[in-house]
């Protein structure tokens, strides 16, 4: 029996302090591989644990990421000191451009809504943000809500009002896409002492549906409502883990229908997090490290545990990575405080349910920080702050393994290239991607993502199957939208050396 003793701090708590770690240990380390390596600038095992790049400067702590149909990144949740507000701007960001300030598009909100801590999620017909909620100042007190809604047009880059408010005020609500294509928001409060137990439902060209007999204040309500943990689930309907650890299926179809299901899970918090890393399996971290993988391809949930990430990592996030391994960065041992700040990152492996470390950021991510796969497979990982120990204005691009020779070089590796493949694409069809290599030895799809909070809300990964004739393949979609809900998804292939291509973006309908 595994005992953490997670309630005992290791060490003294130091605010906004970033530690210095073994300095002359690592420069006479590195001198040694000087001499012994052709590229001593990169650390030797990069093709173990990836790399994080340097920190870049960011125009506002991007509480809130969404990778969008286009490949750049919506981000926005703070002014531009890294005040609490996102009423004023919003940021769009071009991973192709670089980190410089010419890679963002810094814009102002004139919508009125203070979006800080809505929900946000890419519309799965028409490619635009949507973005329900977001917060409010009354009598000087603030983190009440709205019932604004918003959306967001990546083709002309523009915030504006949907002219469709929500049935609900909702502060912190979860959004995902189901596989009928609509967008369901669950959970989120009304003001400091009320949470909002009632679901609804979101279609394009039609506005809202509330699941009037679908209320629960335990599944999303009083006891479950910051940003309820849910999942379109292999059965049709979604999946929710709560916080205290009990289990329901919601079917979203007309008004609404809940149940709870005879999986109990060890408790979490709203702030550990939680991936399905592949339809139907869910990797969750629990309270005092623990972790489970929970399994709903069946007829009934099931619950495995499995080796924790080492130590609770409050407000750390998970994120599938393009090859499906989970890596997991951030967090600390005691809620946004800086004590046992986990600056190592972990990634996960789903074969042997076993962890590896992988490389050290310099700077901690606690509350209000993110991480995202981008369409290069690197991750983005940032923010932190807006109550925080230190103002995070800044990220950090991690560089997972798979995009180094797999030596002692340090050095990135030559990639695949996809030369064609189609915009669109339906379940079960068979498409024709060429690259520029032959010997594929992998090819993937992964939602792409939308981060806050330590939730991911569409965040999802599969491997297709396909044939391959030289330097054409004939890959096979997913089955259905219960598996693959409508959207858009990132198509990665591998090349025989393990080493994933920068992404196509495909829409999945
Ligand atoms: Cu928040």
């Amino acid at each position: 029996m595994r005992a953490p003793r997670t309630h005992r701090a290791r060490r003294p708590a130091r605010a906004a302090v970033e530690p210095r770690r073994g300095l002359l240990a690592k420069s006479v380390l590195a001198g040694a591989l000087a001499l012994l390596l052709p590229n001593a600038h990169a650390a030797w095992d990069t093709y173990i644990k990836g790399a994080f790049g340097p920190v870049v400067n960011w125009p506002l702590i991007p509480i809130h990421v969404v990778l969008l149909p286009d490949g750049r990144v919506l981000g926005y949740g703070t002014d531009g000191k890294g005040n609490q507000t996102g009423q004023f701007t919003y940021d769009v960001w071009d991973p192709s451009k670089g980190t410089g300030v010419d890679a963002h598009l810094t814009l102002p909100n004139t919508t009125g809504t203070d979006t800080f801590c809505s929900g946000q999620i890419v519309l799965p017909a028409s490619g635009a943000v949507l973005l329900t909620g977001g917060d409010k100042t009354v009598n000087n007190v603030r983190n009440y809500s709205v019932n604004d809604v918003n959306l967001f047009d990546y083709r002309s880059s523009a915030l504006y009002s949907a002219q469709q408010p929500m049935n609900y005020l909702r502060w912190y609500p979860t959004v995902l896409t189901t596989a009928a294509g609509e967008v369901l928001v669950l959970g989120g409060r009304i003001d400091p002492d009320t949470p909002t137990p009632t679901p609804e439902v979101y279609t394009e060209g039609r506005g809202w549906r509330t699941l009037s007999s679908a209320t629960s204040d335990d599944a999303y309500g009083l006891k479950n409502w910051s940003y309820p943990r849910a999942w379109q689930a292999p059965n049709g309907k979604v999946f929710i883990a709560t916080k205290w650890g009990g289990t329901y299926y919601l079917d979203p179809a007309g008004t609404g229908k809940l149940e709870k299901t005879s999986l109990t899970l060890p408790a979490s918090d709203e702030y550990l997090t939680s991936v399905m890393y592949t339809p139907g399996k869910i990797l969750s971290l629990r309270k005092l490290n623990k972790a489970v993988v929970i399994d709903i391809t069946g007829a009934t949930p099931k619950a495995t545990s499995v080796i924790g990430v080492g130590q609770d990592r409050f407000h750390g996030s998970a994120t599938v990575l393009a090859d499906g391994k989970v890596f997991v960065n951030g967090g600390s041992m005691v809620s946004n405080v800086a004590n046992g700040v986990a600056y190592t990152a972990k990634i996960w492996n789903p074969a042997n349910s076993g962890w590896t470390t992988a490389a050290t950021a310099s700077k901690m991510r606690l509350y209000h920080s993110v991480s995202l796969l981008l369409p290069d497979a690197r991750v983005l990982t940032a923010g932190g702050g807006a109550p925080g120990p230190v103002i995070n204005l800044n990220a950090e691009i991690y560089t997972p393994p798979y995009l180094y020779q797999q030596d002692w070089s340090g050095t990135l590796a030559t990639r695949p290239v996809i030369t064609a493949a189609p915009a669109t694409a339906t379940w079960g069809q068979s498409i024709a991607v060429s690259t520029n290599v032959s010997g594929i030895s992998k090819v993937t799809l992964v939602k792409t993502g939308s981060a806050t909070h330590t939730v991911d809300f569409d965040q999802r990964f599969m491997t297709l199957d396909y044939t391959a004739s030289g330097q054409n393949l004939s890959v096979t979609m997913p089955a259905s939208a219960n598996v693959a809900p409508p959207g858009y998804y990132m198509l990665f292939v591998f090349n025989s050396a393990g080493v994933p291509s920068v992404a196509k973006i495909i829409k999945l309908n």
